[in-house]
């Protein structure tokens, strides 16, 4: 009889995750622990058995539009996967929305939120995308203070009955590009109390939500983010027709296969303001900063779900006469990748704390600012260090991790979408400084750190401090000279290096606390691992060299 190889599994993703169990129990009060610690493991009993079994079984089934019904009447329908719909009901009943904003645990829920995301999300196929942008049209309305919407729309996107609960979606993305929002073509035009929205969304993602926020420009308004208005619009009207939206395609994409993702034309659309006739940019802030969280919180749920499934493997796969576990490079290919999952892990974590204190009026002005610099360093930083856990995760598995039925070339290929949506790695790299400068610079940061490091005391973590504060040194110098076209080219590896310092800080007071408090090593073992990857990549960049490099001229 030929060989055959055990497949890897997974077993209860929270039980067997010590990496969170940890940070919730420093984080998290004892009280808090114990209430949410049986709706933590029900998810992670889901996540890695049912859930992960109908995923496996479901991977070939992908979102479906029909535009035409027999007769020639436009219905343009999508049918979502099957699972999809039951991720949808999953999703109302667990409150992965609703959590935040019941706020049983305070300034913790936004923790006891992203645990439930971070669990949920790998064995979603991504539903997680209208999630997210559920929670930010949320918050955005909130934040917009525009009673009338409020009370239409954040009881539905916060519910936690399936028949009752929305999901809402975000349409930015115009052909004229995903990043420079400013030169949206789509335009708004009164009628009355009421307006109508014409133009084309490029890019849509989740085009089966019940409500979206969008923005377009008033007719007569300026060029530019600041002449674009944000408007809320229902899909469909009360008797289940399209509101002046045509479903054009979905989009044939590398990853993200499940989402259904639109081109979509507003041909008179209704709509109403969110926030008065321009800003609009500035008005869908607030729901860019939850989105970017999820995002992050989901880089860390599948680089934690590659690396379960990797480990796994790395015990039932023997080659060489011996398991792949025990194999000196084999497991130090292993360790790099768990020490970066696991500054991912803290570092997002950390700024959930900071959002769920902001939401409570718990921040300090020094933390609500800290939060607006973090953001983007978080999403932009987590997104790089999810992909390449996930390349050598694919390669752990030699051939096996290749072949499609193995189920995980579909986590690379989706997690390859992380660094782009949302803003991509230098648009945020960019935000980093602008964001810097509207909170008056590097001191909050640096403050932070301080603050941070204040709690270890160990000789190696010491040293491991030390290193963290050279390279803030580093980035507070930089940045203190690069001015125009260096400030910008060199904005991707000062934001990184931003990123991977507070990373690290936060590796080593995690280190601490749980050698005094759990009598672990692992944590120590992860510090130390990741600093000797290294934390500031910034170095002096020739920018002739650059041009010489990059063109063809
Ligand atoms: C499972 C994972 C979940 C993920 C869900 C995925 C769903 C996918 C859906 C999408 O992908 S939707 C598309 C997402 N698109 C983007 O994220 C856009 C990326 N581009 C940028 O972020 C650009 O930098 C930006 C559009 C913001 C540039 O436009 P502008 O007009 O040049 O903006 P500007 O001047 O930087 O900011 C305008 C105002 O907004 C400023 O305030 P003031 O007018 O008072 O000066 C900014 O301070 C403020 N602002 C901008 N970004 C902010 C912000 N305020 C707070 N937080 C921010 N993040």
């Amino acid at each position: 009889m030929a060989f055959v190889q055990p497949p890897p599994e997974l077993g209860n993703q929270y039980t067997a995750d010590r990496a969170l169990r940890s940070c919730l129990a420093r984080v998290l009060p004892a009280d808090v622990r114990a209430e949410i610690e049986s709706g933590l493991s029900a998810m992670g009993e889901l996540a890695g058995g049912k859930l992960y079994r109908f995923q496996l079984a479901d991977r070939e089934n992908e979102p479906v539009l029909t535009q035409w019904d027999a007769w020639g009447n436009r219905i343009d329908r999508v049918e979502v996967t099957p699972l999809w719909r039951e991720a949808e009901r999953i999703a109302a009943e667990q409150g992965l929305v609703a959590t935040a904003y019941e706020r049983r645990h305070g300034m913790y829920s936004r923790v006891h939120q992203f645990a439930l995301v971070y669990l949920f999300t790998p064995s979603n196929d991504l539903y997680s995308c209208p999630l997210a942008m559920t929670d930010g049209a949320a918050r955005a309305l909130i934040a917009a203070g525009n009673r009338a919407l409020i009370e239409r729309a954040v009881p539905h996107l916060t519910s936690r009955d399936p028949r009752e609960f929305w999901t809402s979606g975000q349409w930015m993305t115009e052909a004229t590009g995903g990043s420079d929002v400013g030169l949206t073509e789509t335009i708004a035009r009164r009628e009355g109390e009421r307006w109508r929205l014409y133009g084309r969304k490029w890019f849509t993602s989740a085009s089966t939500s019940q409500m979206a926020l969008t923005l377009a420009r008033p007719e007569g308004n300026p060029p530019g983010g600041k002449g674009l208005a944000l408007f809320y619009l229902e899909t469909r009207d009360a008797q289940g027709r399209p509101n002046g939206i045509l479903v054009n395609r979905l989009k044939h994409k590398m990853g993200t296969r499940k989402v259904p993702t639109a081109e979509l034309t507003l041909d008179g659309t209704l709509a109403q303001l969110v926030a008065g006739t321009g800003d609009g940019v500035k008005n869908i802030a607030p729901m860019l900063n939850v989105t970017r969280t999820w995002n992050s919180v989901s880089a860390c749920a599948y680089a934690r779900r590659g690396l379960a499934l990797a480990r796994d493997y790395a015990h039932k796969r023997i080659a060489f006469g011996a398991p792949l576990a025990e194999k000196p490079l084999h497991l130090d290919t292993l360790a790099g990748l768990e020490a970066e999952f696991l500054g991912a892990l803290h570092l997002t974590f950390f700024v959930a704390e900071l959002m769920g204190r902001e939401e409570s009026d718990r921040a300090s002005e020094g933390q609500g600012k800290l939060l607006r610099a973090l953001t983007p360093i978080v999403k932009l930083l987590t997104g790089k260090q999810v992909v390449q856990i996930l390349s050598e995760v694919i390669e752990s598995f030699g051939g096996a991790g290749y072949v499609e039925d193995t189920g995980l070339p579909m986590l690379l290929r989706d997690a390859q979408v992380l660094p782009i949506w949302e803003g991509t790695t230098n648009v945020l790299s960019l935000e980093t400084l602008r964001a810097l400068e509207a909170v008056g610079g590097l001191a909050v940061l640096k403050r932070e750190i301080g603050i941070v490091l204040r709690e270890v005391r160990e000789p190696d973590l010491v040293k491991i401090s030390a290193q963290v504060e050279r390279a803030v040194e580093q980035a507070e110098a930089w940045i203190a000279k690069a001015r125009g076209a260096e400030l910008e080219a060199g904005a991707r590896r000062f934001a990184m290096t931003l990123g991977r310092a507070m990373e690290l800080a936060l590796l080593a007071r995690h280190a601490q606390w749980s050698l005094e408090q759990e009598k672990d090593q692992r944590a120590r073992s992860a510090a130390r691992r990741f600093a000797a990857h290294g934390v500031s990549l910034l170095a002096d960049m020739d920018a002739a060299d650059s041009r010489r490099l990059a063109r063809d001229d």
